[in-house]
């Protein structure tokens, strides 16, 4: 059987990941790959009932950053076990979009929660679960701000969306902190080229990465 790989995709808000992704689930398809996307908060049932609660219910507005890093580590320990690794398991490629490492970095570096706990929960959470390669789209965080807000246009905008300029430069200082420390798994890419120059770029550091994707 093939084997299933898992790529997930990072960036703060805006980056481009839902483009990018689309671009790489089908070119994974034109190589007869079988590919399912995740998205996160959500992605199951009880995952979408969080996503609810931590982004667009404004009766939380009170909810403690520890209740927020729970909330989000509870919808991807269901993901994962109902949704990625099952799909890994019969050889499905899982693009993800977001991952853990979106809990490290706007939990641990952007509310400022101790790194510790938030690794240990991490841990905890996905287990032995994680991907093969994270693809990190990185821009300038005022800029990708800009577009998230123009692409939502008159649709209801989320609580950590309305966070500081401040909270996204820290979020992706600790992107790119995590992904220095952590060459062999997350690879960046600049986010401000035109969608078809990011997508070519990410389609050929995919075969380069994976080289045996090519054969039959
Ligand atoms: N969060 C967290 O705090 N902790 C966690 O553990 C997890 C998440 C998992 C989820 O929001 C929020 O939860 C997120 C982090 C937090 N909050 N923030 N910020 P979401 O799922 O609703 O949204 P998002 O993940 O932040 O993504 P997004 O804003 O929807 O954007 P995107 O998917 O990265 O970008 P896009 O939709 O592909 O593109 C946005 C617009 O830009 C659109 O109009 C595109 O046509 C345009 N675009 C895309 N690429 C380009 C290029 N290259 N040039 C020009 N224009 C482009």
């Amino acid at each position: 059987m093939k084997r299933g790989i898992f790529i997930s995709f990072e960036g703060s808000e805006g980056c481009g990941k839902s483009t990018q992704i689309s671009f790489l689930k089908e070119f994974l398809e034109t190589l007869g790959r079988q590919v399912i996307v995740t998205r996160e908060p959500g992605g199951t049932i009880a995952g979408e009932k969080i996503r609810e609660l931590l982004q667009f219910t404004p009766e939380v507005e009170n909810m403690t950053d520890e209740t927020e890093l729970l909330l989000f580590a509870a919808s991807r320990a269901q993901l994962v076990r109902e949704v990625i690794q099952p799909a890994l398991d019969d050889g499905i490629c899982v693009i993800a979009d977001r991952f853990l490492d979106s809990t490290t970095v706007y939990q641990g570096i952007g509310r400022g929660l101790d790194t510790t706990s938030v690794s240990q929960i991490n841990g905890f959470a996905v287990g032995k679960t994680t991907p093969d390669w994270t693809i990190l789209l990185d821009m300038d965080a005022a800029e990708g701000h800009s577009r998230a807000i123009a692409a939502r246009g008159a649709a209801q905008k989320d609580r950590i969306e309305d966070q500081p300029l401040e909270f996204f430069e820290k979020v992706r200082a600790g992107y790119l902190e995590l992904a220095e420390t952590n060459p062999d798994r997350i690879e960046r890419f600049d986010a401000s080229q035109t969608i078809e120059d990011l997508a070519n770029s990410i389609r050929q550091s995919c075969l380069s990465k994976f080289d045996w994707l090519n054969q039959a």
